[in-house]
């Protein structure tokens, strides 16, 4: 592996170390050095002539230059890597899946499907009713395995396509650790979360209620007016979603809740709280 090792007597040392049949930095074409063991002497290191090898070796994400600011030569002559600055990229994944960061050029993502016998998808279904789960793979582009760490920052957006408007994503890190992330936005077909690291992930569907609805019989009925009045004095009640119960969200069920029913089936615009509206619960 070749590395700059800054004002060291011994950086040849480190310039021409083959450890391991390792490829030297930037090194994804595969070629070495003509003599991985070789030493050079200083005067050569510091000649054009050797940045040149040492360009001949790597690939184009990372540059060897000599660096000199008007009389001063930088790293006292020696090569010194020049390396690329991430680039926003968005990436087209699998089924209309799109992700963007600040990534390398090189940085390639793969999708798959989480088998439903998968541990990973039992892990991420501990948390919600899933709609579709995925590994998130970063790879170089030989497909070895590449850090997020190192290779993109800022987190990944996450746009997926769904009509859904209760949606979530819960994305696992690589220490196994569950987020569960509210979409940012939901608009033009898609919905999309920002997660800071991600090993796999899935979309999820949160519960709704349909607020007013106590009997949860899908409709707002003058039955359901009776209910709330009902369950407000304490009177004994069969079914009765209490998540359904507060219209007016003032964090009481009452008779208050009650006169927002009756004014929703009566038609009106105001004083109806958030009856027939979704709540998303938490
Ligand atoms: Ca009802
Ligand atoms: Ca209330």
């Amino acid at each position: 592996m070749i590395a700059g090792n800054n004002q060291s007597d011994n950086v040849k040392d480190v310039f021409y170390t083959d450890v391991d049949g390792n490829t030297p930095v930037g090194g994804m074409s595969g070629k070495k050095l003509p003599d991985a063991s070789g030493l050079v002497s200083t005067e050569t290191m510091k000649s054009d002539a050797f940045v040149g090898t040492l360009n001949g070796v790597t690939d184009d994400s990372v540059t060897w230059l000599r660096a000199q600011y008007g009389s001063t030569s930088f790293n006292q002559g020696y090569p010194v890597i020049s390396g690329r600055y991430l680039t926003q990229r968005t990436l087209t994944l699998q089924d209309g899946i799109t992700v963007s960061s600040l990534m390398h050029d090189d940085l390639q993502i793969t999708l798959e499907a989480l088998a439903a016998d998968s541990e990973d998808y039992r892990a991420l279904a501990e948390t919600g009713s899933l709609l579709s789960a995925y590994s998130f793979v970063t790879t170089d582009k030989n497909g070895s395995f590449a850090p997020s760490e190192l290779w993109s920052a800022g987190g990944y957006k996450l746009s997926i396509p769904t009509g859904n408007k209760s949606v979530v994503l819960i994305a696992q890190n690589t220490e196994g650790e569950t987020v569960t992330i509210a979409p940012e936005s939901i608009k033009d077909g898609s919905a999309v979360f920002t997660v800071a690291e991600v090993n796999c992930f899935a979309v999820a569907e949160r519960a709704t209620v349909l607020i007013g609805d106590v009997n949860r019989d899908g409709r707002i009925t003058i039955d359901d007016a009776t209910l709330i009045q009902k369950y407000a004095i304490e009177l004994p009640v069969d079914v009765f979603d209490v998540n359904a119960a507060d219209v007016n969200r003032d964090g009481r069920i009452s008779i208050l809740d009650t006169t927002c029913v009756q004014k929703y089936l009566a038609e009106h615009t105001e004083g109806i709280g958030d009856a027939g509206k979704y709540r998303v619960l938490a």
